[in-house]
């Protein structure tokens, strides 16, 4: 595959400051020679950086950085549009706002194939807020409502030209939803697989249904992995960590169904705050889990399968 890393800086999204530091601990950790010794052909056209901007004001009063945000929002849509011509994007967070951006530009070039967009969705929250209803006014927590075509951004956020269905996205981990999020995800037609769905059915089941429902439309597949899915011991570097999350193996094994699969086409890294992490494990993890993504296996599957 020809993959391109696209860093993303942006860390005004969440709550905490130190996900600008994402893209570089990423990069650190060996990203690039990973993939490589997969034998993977890699491109890494360094960081975006958002136009000029101006603070927006917004009548709710928590909402901050709305200008910045929306600037990026912009610049990642272009570049996501862009690179996904050829070859699969990889983008590095940077907070997860920078999917308000990545997503849409990824729509814009399934629309231009004649081809569905599907999301996997795998975080610890559904960020399902709009401007309105966001009480952290933190905007890493808005991005599925936004590319979704949900109200409350109008006027702000860039015009949509390519909505993603509800119906195309899957949410897998989640574990902490606010009450606005919860009655406005209700009404839509997303898979939202909390962490009872995956105690009781294993995520193997999970992954293996909506991979089928990819495949039967002839679907592109944008993976969003934000680092809170991971159980905080294992992924301490995130500012919004919430217990009971995914295991290594869990997340390992969705990466390589997702590997087998053949349908990814894109994926965000988002939300690795180095400056939480210890010596480097969140982001060494992370590149343990791409890697798997891309195709790293312990072993050929010659028998159990049959
Ligand atoms: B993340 C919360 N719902 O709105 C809010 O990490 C958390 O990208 C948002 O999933 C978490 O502030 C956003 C409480
Ligand atoms: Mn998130
Ligand atoms: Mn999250
Ligand atoms: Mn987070």
């Amino acid at each position: 595959m020809d993959c391109t890393l696209i860093g993303a800086p942006l860390q005004i999204g969440a709550g905490q400051l130190g996900c600008e530091m994402g893209p570089s601990a990423l990069r650190i950790a060996g990203l690039r020679t990973a993939l490589e010794e997969l034998g993977h052909t890699v491109k890494d056209i360094g960081n975006l950086s958002p136009r000029p901007f101006a603070e927006m004001p917004h009548p709710n009063k928590a909402v901050h950085h709305l200008g910045e945000t929306v600037a990026w929002v912009e610049a990642l849509s272009a570049a996501a549009y862009e690179h996904s011509r050829g070859g699969m994007p990889i983008f590095l967070g940077g907070d997860h706002a920078i999917s308000a951006g990545t997503v849409p530009g990824l729509a814009r070039r399934a629309a231009e194939l004649g081809r569905p967009l599907f999301v996997l969705w795998l975080d610890a929250h559904t960020d399902f807020h709009n401007l309105e209803t966001t009480t952290s006014g933190n905007l890493h927590g808005t991005p599925v409502a936004y590319y979704t075509g949900q109200a409350g951004f109008g006027g702000y956020f860039p015009e949509l030209a390519h909505a993603v269905p509800t119906e195309n996205v899957c949410m897998i981990g989640i574990r902490s939803v606010d009450p606005a999020e919860r009655a406005a995800i209700r009404k839509t037609g997303i898979t939202v697989h909390d962490m009872r769905v995956i105690d009781e059915h294993g995520v193997a089941v999970l992954v293996r249904s909506f991979i089928e429902r990819v495949r039967a439309a002839n679907g592109l597949l944008h993976v969003s992995f934000d680092v809170d899915f991971l159980e905080p011991d294992i992924a301490p570097a995130v500012g919004t960590t919430v217990p009971g999350g995914a295991t290594f193996r869990e997340a390992h094994l969705i990466m390589e169904m997702l590997h087998d699969s053949d349908l990814v086409t894109s994926l965000d890294i988002v939300e690795l705050n180095p400056f939480l992490d210890e010596r480097g494990k969140t982001a060494k993890l992370l590149v343990d889990l791409v890697s798997s993504l891309m195709g790293k296996r312990v072993m050929d599957r010659p028998t159990l399968a049959g």
